[in-house]
């Protein structure tokens, strides 16, 4: 890895691969179980839409540096930090900040959520710790998770602050590991390691510790050595059964990229520009 020097941040690390396409962005609060404060979602955002926007990028690993030096505990995320939580949401410490003169909280992790469901390359979770409330709901909207043997854990925590994620983090985790478990998660809130999450069905693949970085960098490397085209439409696919419109929207806007590329598209646009009827007897009634 080397870091991408475009960014000078403070909660987060962000690091591209120097041989796989792939970029590392990290939770960098350790001493707090990696909970997010509104300065690290504007961060974690601004990376992964950096890494969006890379066409030589094909692979995103979410996760969190640790361990922590007060305990020696890791961590994914705790989810949002309860100690700058406002009445109307996540209040910036740095009263500079533009948002911050608002005086309005922020919620905005969920631009974060949508940002990774909708991004045309795959995101893998990375878990090398506790992964709780916002971090839990994080994971689920990742495509793919990986976790720590030995310190990877699951807890939602939500609702023991007051707090619930009914969009994604709820819904898809239903999808993922049924109706009656996913409401056990939220309802009971207990912890489950690394293995019993796998058997649930939200987590790939539990490793050893030592290992999960590396692993991570393998599963990496897989994929983008597939191709972009297939990987991006077959990432629409998944999600555009339980996206509805917007799902039918992301789908059907890489179809048109595609479309674009055919003589057809460019006998449209020529003949429009040449003012002419297009001839489009030339071409077949595919079946
Ligand atoms: O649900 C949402 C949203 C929903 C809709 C829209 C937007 C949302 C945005 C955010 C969220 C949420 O994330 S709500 C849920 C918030 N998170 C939590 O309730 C998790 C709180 N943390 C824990 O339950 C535990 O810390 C842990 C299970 C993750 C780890 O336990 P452990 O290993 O025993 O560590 P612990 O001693 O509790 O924590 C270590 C240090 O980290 C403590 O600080 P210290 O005593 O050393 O000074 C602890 O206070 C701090 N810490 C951990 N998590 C957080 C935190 N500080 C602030 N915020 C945290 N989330």
């Amino acid at each position: 890895w080397e870091p991408v020097d475009a960014f000078d941040f403070e909660d987060v690390t962000y690091h591209q691969g120097t041989e796989v396409p792939a970029v590392r962005i990290a939770f960098d609060r350790p001493s707090v179980r990696n909970a997010f404060r509104p300065e690290t979602v504007d961060e974690l955002y601004r990376a992964l839409d950096h890494a969006r926007k890379q066409a030589d990028i094909g692979c995103v690993l979410l996760t969190g540096n640790g361990p922590s030096s007060k305990d020696g505990g890791w961590a994914f995320c705790s989810g949002g930090d309860q100690s700058i939580r406002g009445d109307s949401g996540y209040e910036y410490e740095d009263d500079e900040e533009p948002a911050a003169d608002q005086g309005v909280g922020r919620l905005h992790i969920l631009e974060v959520q949508r940002l990774i469901r909708f991004m045309p390359k795959p995101v893998i979770c990375v878990v090398p710790g506790w992964a709780a409330g916002g971090g839990h709901s994080l994971h689920v909207v990742c495509d793919l998770t990986l976790a720590s043997q030995e310190h990877g854990m699951f807890k939602q925590t939500d609702a023991d602050v007051a707090s619930f994620d009914g969009g994604f983090g709820s819904a898809y985790l239903a999808r993922q590991v049924g109706q009656k478990k996913a409401r056990e998660i939220f309802f009971l809130g207990k912890s489950y390691d690394a293995e019993t999450a796998r058997e649930m069905g939200m987590v790939n693949e539990a490793v050893p510790h030592d290992d999960l970085e590396d692993v991570a960098l393998e599963w990496a490397d897989r994929i983008t050595r597939k191709s972009p085209m297939a990987i991006r439409m077959l990432k629409y696919a998944f999600n555009m059964a339980d996206d509805g419109m917007v799902g039918q929207q992301v789908f059907a806007g890489e179809a048109t990229r595609l479309g674009y590329m055919t003589d057809e598209a460019a006998e449209g646009r020529n003949a429009f520009n040449e003012g002419r009827e297009p001839n489009f007897r030339q071409y077949p009634w595919h079946y």
